[in-house]
């Protein structure tokens, strides 16, 4: 059964999440630790505050919301979030892109029952979201689409293909969020590719923008819950911190993708653990 938490709970929570992500990474020495850990408010409010139905003991149920992550990278949190939601056994957590772990780098749909799309080419989630909401209209179904995003991704031509058939098909069924984490790969986005006007140019192709504190779990929760009574294709973007929570982490586009060493592990783990006491 699906377990919904309050806001209380879920602020205790965040941090252990964090801590698993950290966990998990430094036993695999590979993975993504800056969006992973700036995303968390947002799959936790997903899956442990009421919006997604689902149900973890029957991954494939019909009447499921889809949830698509298109930016595969920040799979750990994703994982972490999912075995709190039931999906998998916490252990499970610390196999991590191991040789034939369900947990890969990126999420593979084949191997984790509950991903609803492998990913980690960038840019595609939208075009997969958007056939998704299209059956489900047609077929007059009543569950929803979720799309998360990166910020990064928002330079890939195939996404803005996908923004114009979205608002072009009038989806009533389909959720997007973006993580404005303001880092790609190897820099401040506005630096790599100014991102410019990226409200106005989703409204202008008639999509209805929220945005949202993506690090505050209330408001977090508001805008999932705004987002879901309306009838148009929706985008929420969510400003967020870049590895919230690790002080040298944080807005740092080095670690995007890079493993702690020994003292910076130890110290990060430690700076999460102080918003548990
Ligand atoms: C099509 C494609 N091009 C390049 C990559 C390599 N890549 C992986 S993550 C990433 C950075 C994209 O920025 P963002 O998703 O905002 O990452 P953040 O640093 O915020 O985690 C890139 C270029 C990819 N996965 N897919
Ligand atoms: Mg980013």
């Amino acid at each position: 059964m699906r377990k919904v938490l309050d806001l209380k709970s879920l602020e205790k929570l965040r941090w252990q999440i964090r801590e698993e992500i950290l966990k998990m990474v430094w036993q695999a020495k590979s993975g993504h630790l800056a969006g992973s850990l700036g995303v968390v408010e947002q799959y936790l409010i997903l899956f442990l505050a009421g919006i997604l139905n689902y149900k973890p003991e029957e991954p494939n149920w019909p009447a499921r919301d889809r949830l698509v992550i298109s930016n595969g990278h920040y799979a750990p949190a994703l994982y972490a979030v999912m075995a709190e939601a039931g999906f998998l056994k916490k252990e499970e957590l610390l196999t991590l892109r191991k040789f034939g772990s369900r947990l890969q780098g990126h999420p593979s749909r084949n191997h984790l029952p509950g991903i609803e799309t492998s990913s980690g080419p960038l840019g595609e989630g939208l075009s997969q979201s958007i056939g998704l909401a299209l059956a489900a209209k047609l077929n007059q179904e009543k569950w929803q689409v979720f799309c998360g995003m990166s910020d990064g991704e928002q330079d890939c031509g195939n996404t803005w293909e996908a923004v114009m058939l979205a608002g072009k098909l009038k989806l009533p069924n389909l959720i997007a969020f973006i993580d404005r984490n303001e880092i790609q790969i190897d820099g401040f986005t506005e630096e790599v590719m100014p991102l410019a006007l990226l409200k106005e140019k989703y409204q202008s192709f008639s999509w209805h923008v929220l945005e949202g504190k993506g690090n505050d779990l209330k408001d977090v929760k508001e805008k999932f819950e705004e987002a879901k009574e309306i009838a148009k294709p929706v985008v929420i973007i969510f400003r967020t911190i870049p590895g919230y929570g690790v002080d040298f982490m944080q807005w740092k586009s080095a670690w995007h993708g890079k493993v702690p060493n020994e003292k910076e592990y130890q110290s990060a783990i430690s700076q999460i653990r102080k918003n548990l006491v």
